[in-house]
């Protein structure tokens, strides 16, 4: 089992999280919330004080955090508000695959731009018909002499409005399913990009959510991320490292709505005693609440699995699944001891409630998520992967086995 005990650095990253969503987050995110709003003010000031880009590695300007620290700062975060926190954590996303499979120069240039200067950066993987089937894509990379030209679309793209590159998937061999798949960085403003349209979302509406086009867009070659066709794999790798991130967000909207539900089952009063009285709620109560640290245990399980440099696949679609589902009816219960005030605006629960529903969509949906655990427990497979967090983990067991000769 894993020790689970936060380091002083890690509570101290914890508090300041906290203390950022506290006083940054939550007096704004309803105001956000209501006119769908781009927050750049906040995350301005989360880029001052070191809470974006915080797995990008120190040789490239970052922090270079662990795994386990992004997943302590990302619940708070999403306790603050899961809209602005998904637009605060979308540079995350789109340089996963350049830390794992993009040259010295491109790492250099693309994760140094993030940590330099308050910039965005977007994942384009999703198509208009391409969405769970991500081998189904259809936008595509042709080779001329030494750049790719690429043509096609991609949707759902968080912080597409704003960002200055993205890392787009397309089709190199479109016979090859998705053995044929490769990974490209994209300058935003190269010639032939287009922004189409920004979505009006049910939740988590603070975040930007653009549809991109590519009209021949001329790519150099040395922006190819990891091999020619190895795109597939390096999306998956990618999800592997950022679902655990979800995890905690939807672990951080879940903690919210379960504090606002038992703070107001201690005031309202029915049948002449607070509703908390009542067993019917006490009952809904605990469930959150098992649900809320069972969030967390899993949530930190993958986290920790990939700090020690193992392959998290399982336990990262676990915690995903089972910390989005969980805010799902966390949430809802919320709405359910808020009775008729928690259908009403005015009440903070019914925001919570919208925001959580997209927890189980992005980043695979909760089916997905099963079929990848089914096929992890059922055909347990090797994967060869030589990481850089395997590297790290190596790296550190010698440095301590040194240490204790
Ligand atoms: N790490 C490294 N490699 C992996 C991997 C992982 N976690 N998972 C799969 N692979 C590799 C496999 O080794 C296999 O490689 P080869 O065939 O080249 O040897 C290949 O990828 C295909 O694997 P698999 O057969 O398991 O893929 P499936 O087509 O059965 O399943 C799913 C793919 C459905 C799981 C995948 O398409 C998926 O995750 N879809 C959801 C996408 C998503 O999350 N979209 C949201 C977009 S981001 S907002």
């Amino acid at each position: 089992m894993v020790d689970f005990t936060l380091t002083d650095e890690q509570k101290d990253l914890r508090e300041l999280a906290h203390s950022f969503a506290e006083k940054e987050m939550r007096p704004v995110a309803w105001e956000y919330d209501k006119d769908g709003t781009w927050p750049d003010e906040v995350l301005r000031k989360a880029w001052d004080v070191g809470l974006m880009n915080t797995h990008v590695p120190e040789a490239y300007g970052g922090p270079g955090l662990d795994y386990l620290s992004g997943c302590v700062i990302e619940e708070e975060i999403g306790w603050g508000c899961s809209g602005i926190g998904t637009s605060l954590m979308a540079n995350g996303l789109a340089s996963a695959p350049v830390g794992l499979g993009g040259s010295e120069e491109t790492k250099k240039k693309y994760l140094g731009m993030l940590t330099e200067d308050f910039k965005l950066a977007s994942f384009c993987l999703t198509e208009p018909d391409a969405g769970s089937d991500v081998a189904g894509m259809k936008t595509r990379a042709v080779k001329q002499g030494d750049k790719y030209v690429l043509n096609g679309s991609k949707c759902f793209i968080t912080n597409g409005t704003y960002a200055d590159w993205f890392t787009v998937y397309a089709k190199t061999d479109p016979e090859a399913g998705h053995r044929g798949m490769s990974a490209f960085v994209v300058d935003a403003d190269s010639p032939g990009v287009t922004v189409d349209k920004k979505e009006d979302k049910m939740g988590q509406r603070a975040s930007n959510t653009a549809t991109i086009s590519f009209n021949d867009v001329e790519v150099p070659a040395e922006n190819l991320l990891a091999e020619e066709n190895k795109g597939f794999k390096l999306a998956m790798m990618t999800l592997d490292r950022t679902r655990p991130g979800v995890a905690a967000m939807a672990t951080g909207i879940a903690r919210a709505a379960f504090e606002f539900a038992a703070e107001y089952s201690k005031e309202r009063v029915q049948f002449g005693v607070p509703i908390a009285m009542h067993q019917a709620i006490q009952f809904m109560i605990a469930d959150m609440a098992t649900k809320v640290d069972a969030a967390r245990l899993l949530t930190w399980n993958s986290a920790v699995q990939l700090d020690q440099g193992q392959r998290n696949t399982l336990r990262s679609s676990e915690a995903k699944r089972f910390a989005s589902d969980s805010a799902m009816e966390v949430t809802t219960d919320a709405v359910q001891v808020y009775g008729g005030y928690g259908f009403i605006k005015e009440y903070p629960v019914e925001k919570l409630m919208r925001d959580a529903k997209i927890m189980q969509l992005y980043e695979g949906t909760s089916q997905i998520q099963r079929l990848v655990i089914a096929k992890e427990v059922l055909l347990p497979r090797n994967i060869d992967e030589v990481t850089p967090e395997a590297k790290a983990a190596e790296a550190a067991q010698s440095e301590q086995a040194a240490a204790t000769v």
